[in-house]
């Protein structure tokens, strides 16, 4: 058997997209245990159900989100924070899955980001229709870990843009086991996803999750 360079069976495209100077993509990173992802994101749902949040401007979200880990992510009128109860239940939010941890832990690794220790994982569901406009992740504690991200099911096309709101926009499509990873002078850029087109996923149906592992405290 001859050894490929590569564990996409298309050959398509490198596997590795450099998006800033500590900004990375990692194609299909996770493709190989994306069954075991999804079975565990099952469990998690039905110890903290995916909700649509409520924004500070009034808004609801159209993702669906929950969370794992000891911190969760939440959004109310009052403003975006974490906490170690899922306000829905007052329960403590399910504990991250060793897998997750140790994924997360080894593609911040591969990027330069050594002893990442995630306390929080935001697990975001779309349906067709359903994004995230664009913004920054700093409800964090401090800006020194990276935030990891692992796409699941449905193609997403990702915006990424720069430290102020008006910078120029970049569009670039994420697959069903992609990882990114974001760190240092990249931690603060701007970025979103474009409405999910409809489809269907041999895995997920007609829908997309993402994880995003961050370190909250
Ligand atoms: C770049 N999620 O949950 S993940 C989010 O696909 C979020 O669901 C998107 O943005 C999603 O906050 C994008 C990739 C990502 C995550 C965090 C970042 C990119 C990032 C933080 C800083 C810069
Ligand atoms: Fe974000």
């Amino acid at each position: 058997m001859t050894l490929s360079l590569f564990d996409d069976e298309t050959m398509s495209g490198p596997q590795v997209v450099r998006l800033g100077p500590r900004a990375f993509v990692f194609r299909n990173r996770v493709t190989h245990v994306a069954r075991e992802l999804l079975d565990s994101i099952r469990a998690l749902e039905s110890a903290a159900r995916f909700r649509h949040m409520h924004t500070p401007g009034g808004f609801t979200m159209s993702v669906g989100l929950t969370n794992a880990g000891r911190f969760g992510w939440t959004s109310d009128v009052s403003g975006y924070r974490y906490t170690e109860q899922d306000p829905s239940t007052g329960q403590a939010w399910p504990a991250m899955p060793e897998l997750f941890m140790q994924l997360s832990r080894q593609a911040a690794e591969e990027a330069g980001f050594s002893g990442f220790e995630p306390d929080a994982c935001l697990i975001n569901r779309y349906v067709p229709g359903a994004r995230m406009s664009l913004h920054q992740d700093k409800n964090e504690k401090d800006f020194a870990s990276p935030i990891v991200s692992v796409s699941l099911g449905l193609e997403a096309q990702f915006l990424f843009g720069g430290l102020q709101r008006a910078d120029k926009v970049v569009r670039i499509p994420l697959h069903h086991g992609d990882v990114m990873v974001w760190g240092g002078p990249d931690r603060l850029r701007y970025h979103g996803v474009s409405p999910l087109k409809p489809g269907s996923h041999p895995l997920t149906g007609e829908l997309r999750f993402n994880l995003t592992f961050r370190r909250a405290h």
